[in-house]
């Protein structure tokens, strides 16, 4: 058996959590903090069998790839002049840890 620790950010650990629900894997999200830049992120904890690790690893990787999106960004001299351009910024990716289970005991 496997557990595998998944970071993500808080945005993609809905849909991650809920796909992996549906592959009938069992998750537990603990709400963390990067050490580097001090932001929430989500970290999803999965065990599971050594067979169906890759499964997981995969859709964890479908919904918190990294993307570039595009995100309003103002540029303003003053408050009654100011425009609007899309401004292009990776989100997402997740860091992924894969760990041996020396014993999984549900009492
Ligand atoms: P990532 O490497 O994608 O890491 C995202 C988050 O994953 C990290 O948030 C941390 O919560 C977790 N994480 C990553 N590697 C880990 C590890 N080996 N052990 C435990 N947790 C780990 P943050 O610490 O806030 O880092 C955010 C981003 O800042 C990192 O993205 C990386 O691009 C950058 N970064 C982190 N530490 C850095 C450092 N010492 N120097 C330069 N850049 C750093």
């Amino acid at each position: 058996m496997k557990l595998i620790l998944a970071i993500m950010s808080n945005d993609d650990s809905p849909m991650v959590s809920s796909a992996l629900n549906k592959d009938g894997f069992q998750v537990t999200k603990l709400a963390t903090t990067g050490g580097f830049l001090r932001a929430g992120n989500t970290t999803l904890i999965c065990g599971c069998e050594d067979e169906k690790v890759e499964n997981a690893i995969s859709i964890i990787e479908k919904y918190s790839s990294k993307r570039t999106e595009l995100v309003p960004n103002t540029a303003g001299y003053d408050m009654s002049h100011f425009a609007t351009f899309p401004l292009e910024v990776q989100v997402g990716g997740a860091v992924i840890f894969v760990l041996d289970v020396d014993q999984f005991i549900k009492v």
